[in-house]
């Protein structure tokens, strides 16, 4: 049930361009008009910024610097996406608290958000860094209608959305590396790992894994990642509003989202494409089984790395590590 706490930040929220009496408040929540004082103090001290002018009410002006379910939700635009936020200082992965809870009918487009992830995942049980209010380690929970086959295109999705951002936001220049590397000059900034639950034909849910390196300083990032590693702040010389950016993200995502459930793939595969990196030139492949070089032709609809080997002949990969 939401708390008292949390219905007095909904209704200022609501009412955010007026003055909202203390009587109102009192009677919507059944509490005494001392008691919505002491809330108000209380929300105070938490950095909340309200005014409160007598015989007018109460406005809020302004939510605490600081990451919050309310602070987040507060001007988000989206019609679906992020309607549920859990936000948590620390945990060992947001993915592993997203695999929990929809196993539990969590509605489609429930965010976990994280400061920090002690144990944040990577690929194939890879590390993924994710200091403390440094990035954004957020998971998103979909139950999309689409056959299981066809998740990877989320991943490539996902990948567009974020390459939107940063360019949209901080003019840099983004790169995708096949499947789910954001680069800006030739360095990784973001990651995205997409896991799902599905059954032969039906996808249970899938889980969008998200990972950006916001306001590292080079030394923010360990040593054996940082020659290949770099961040939004490293690459413009400049502090991001991280809240700000989630915010872009869940609307940027929403839209690209609706639109592939709407019209398939072809938007999204354009749009890829046009960030992605070396298509037409070669580059070397590793598979658990072997490694070689090929030319990379591009992808395919379901998402799948397209190569042109020397042979002549068009293979299709599913799972592979590139590089040049
Ligand atoms: C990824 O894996 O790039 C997927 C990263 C997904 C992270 C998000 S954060 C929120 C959600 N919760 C999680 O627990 N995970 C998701 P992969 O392509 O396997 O890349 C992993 C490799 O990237 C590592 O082996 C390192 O070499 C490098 N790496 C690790 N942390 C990094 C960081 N913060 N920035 C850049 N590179 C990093």
């Amino acid at each position: 049930m939401e708390s008292t706490r949390n219905k007095l930040i909904h209704l200022l929220e609501e009412n955010k361009d007026t003055y909202i009496s203390g009587q109102f408040l009192s009677d919507k929540l059944n509490i005494s008009r001392s008691a919505i004082w002491k809330h108000m103090k209380e929300l105070q001290k938490d950095g909340y910024e309200i005014e409160g002018i007598p015989k007018k009410g109460y406005r809020i002006v302004g939510f605490p610097d600081r990451l919050s379910e309310n602070a987040l939700q507060w001007g988000l635009k989206t019609d679906w996406l992020g309607k549920t936020i859990i936000h948590k200082e620390v945990v060992t992965s947001t993915q592993h608290i997203a695999h929990q809870i929809a196993q539990e009918n969590t509605e489609h487009g429930t965010v976990i958000i994280a400061d920090e992830q002690t144990n944040g995942k990577g690929r194939m049980n890879r590390h993924w860094y994710s200091s403390r209010d440094k990035g954004i380690w957020l998971s998103i929970i979909l139950r999309p209608s689409i056959l299981p086959y066809l998740a990877p295109q989320l991943t490539l999705l996902s990948a567009c959305v974020l390459a939107d951002v940063i360019s949209q936001q901080s003019e840099l220049i983004p790169k995708i590396k096949w499947p789910n590397d954001i680069l800006v000059d030739g360095k990784k900034i973001a990651g995205i790992l997409t896991e799902m639950q599905a059954e032969q034909d039906q996808i249970q849910y899938v889980v969008i894994g998200i990972g950006i390196n916001v306001n590292h300083n080079h030394n923010d990032l360990p040593s054996d990642i940082q020659a290949k590693a770099s961040s939004i702040l490293m690459e413009t010389n400049r502090n991001w509003d991280i809240k700000h950016f989630i915010q872009q993200i869940l609307v940027t995502f929403e839209k690209e989202y609706n639109e592939y459930i709407e019209h398939g793939f072809t938007h999204v595969k354009k749009k890829w494409e046009s960030y992605s990196f070396k298509i037409g030139e070669p580059i070397r492949i590793s598979t658990l089984k072997s490694q070689w070089t090929a030319i990379f032709s591009g992808i395919a609809e379901d998402g799948a790395l397209l190569v042109r080997n020397n042979d002549g002949t068009t293979e299709k990969l599913y799972s592979a590590e590139i590089d040049w």
